[in-house]
C-alpha cells in the first residue's frame, strides 16, 4: 500500500496514530510503528523531560519511524519543540494551533512536519510555511475539534494544497479508509480505535466505555468558550452543558474539566472524567493488538479499492 505518505515517512502502511493526550505514550507508539504504521507520542501538557524519556523508550522498542505530537496550546510547546530536534525525532504532528514559529528550526533539522488542521485556510498556510503533509481532521474526531466534517473538509483541503493530505475524524475500518482515498487523501490518522488496542495503557473502564458507546453517545463541550472538545457523554458533559446553557463563567466551566482526561485515562473515572473519543466509537467493538488492527484495516481497504490506482 504505497502512497506519498508511506514514501514521505518511510513506513509500510499510510496509517498514523492520533496524538492523544495521556493515551499516546511509548507502549502504544512503539506498537503502532512496529505494526507498520506511524506511532506517535503525545507531549500534551506533560513536562518536557517526560517527553524526552518517552522518546528514548520508543527508540529502545523499535527501529522504525515514529513521531511526537505537540499540543500548541501547551505552555511548554517550545521546550518540547527543541527536544524533538535534540532527540532526532523523525516526524512531528501538531494540534490546537499553528506551528509556524517552530517550522524553520524543524525543517533545518530535517524533521518531517505534519500539522493537524481543521480548515482549508490553515492547510494553505501550513503548506506555505513548509509543512510536508497535513492531517485534515473533521469534527467527528475526539478531543479538541473544528467545525467541518471529514467528508466536507478532506476534498476541499485536497484541492487547496499540493502536499499529501491525511484524513482524520470518523475513520475506524476499511470502509472509512477507502472513503478517505476516494476523497483524495493519501493516508489516514486514527485515534479512537487505538485507545482500546492491547498495547494501550488506558484504564479498562475507559476502554469499556469506548467499546460500549453507540453512535449518539458523544457530546461537544466548550462551544461557547471557543475550545470545543468531543468526549463520551457522562455526568461531567451533562453538568458542563447545563452550566454552559446557564451562561456560567469560564472559571466555573474549567473547574469541571480540570484534570478530567487524567481522571478518565489513569484513574478510570469515566463518570466525572473527560472520556475523549470520536463519533466513530460506535464502530469500535473489540480490543485487538496494533498488528491485528492494522492488518484488518489494510485488508478491508484493499478488498474495497485495491488495484485501481488510488494509492498513488
Ligand atoms: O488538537 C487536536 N485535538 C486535541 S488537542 C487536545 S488537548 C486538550 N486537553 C484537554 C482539554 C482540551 C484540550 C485534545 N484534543 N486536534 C487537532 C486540531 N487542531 N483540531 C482542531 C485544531 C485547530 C483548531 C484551531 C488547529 C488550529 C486552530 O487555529 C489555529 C490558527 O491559528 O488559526
Amino acid at each position: 500500500m504505497k502512497t506519498k505518505v508511506t514514501e514521505l515517512l518511510g513506513i509500510e502502511y499510510p496509517i498514523i496514530q492520533g496524538g492523544m493526550s495521556w493515551v499516546a505514550e511509548y507502549h502504544l507508539a512503539a506498537g503502532v510503528s512496529e505494526a507498520g504504521g506511524l506511532g506517535i507520542i503525545a507531549a500534551a501538557n506533560a513536562p518536557a523531560e517526560w517527553v524526552r524519556d518517552q522518546i528514548q523508550k520508543v527508540k529502545e522498542l523499535t527501529d522504525k519511524p515514529f513521531g511526537v505530537n505537540i499540543m500548541l496550546m501547551s505552555d511548554n510547546a517550545e521546550e518540547v519543540a527543541k527536544i524533538v530536534v535534540e532527540e532526532k525525532v523523525p516526524v512531528v504532528t501538531t494540534g490546537a494551533g499553528s506551528p509556524e514559529r517552530f517550522m524553520k528550526m524543524w525543517k533545518e533539522a530535517g524533521v518531517k512536519v505534519i500539522p493537524v488542521v481543521a480548515s482549508v485556510a490553515l492547510a494553505k498556510r501550513m503548506e506555505r510555511c513548509g509543512a510536508d503533509a497535513v492531517v485534515a481532521e473533521g469534527t467527528e474526531a475526539g478531543g479538541h475539534i473544528g467545525e467541518n466534517t471529514t467528508m466536507v473538509l478532506v476534498p476541499q483541503v485536497v484541492d487547496a494544497v499540493t502536499i499529501p493530505v491525511i484524513a482524520a475524524g470518523g475513520i475506524a475500518d476499511g470502509r472509512g479508509m477507502a472513503a478517505a482515498y476516494v476523497l483524495g487523501a493519501q493516508g489516514v490518522q486514527i485515534g479512537t480505535y487505538f485507545v482500546v488496542v492491547k498495547e494501550s495503557i488506558v484504564h479498562e473502564n475507559y476502554k469499556n466505555a469506548v467499546i460500549k458507546a453507540k453512535d449518539i453517545d458523544s457530546r461537544v463541550t466548550g462551544r461557547t468558550t471557543g475550545h470545543p472538545v468531543r468526549a463520551l457523554r457522562n455526568q461531567m458533559t451533562k453538568m458542563y452543558l447545563e452550566k454552559e446553557k446557564e451562561g456560567a463563567t469560564l472559571e466555573e466551566l474549567e473547574l469541571l474539566t480540570l484534570g478530567g482526561l487524567r481522571k478518565a485515562v489513569v484513574d478510570g473515572d469515566v463518570i466525572n472524567g473527560s472520556v475523549m473519543a470520536g463519533q466513530i466509537a460506535g464502530l469500535v467493538k473489540e480490543e485487538m493488538s496494533c498488528k491485528e488492527l492494522i492488518r484488518k484495516l489494510v485488508s478491508e481497504t484493499d478488498a474495497l479499492i485495491g488495484g485501481n490506482g488510488l494509492y498513488e
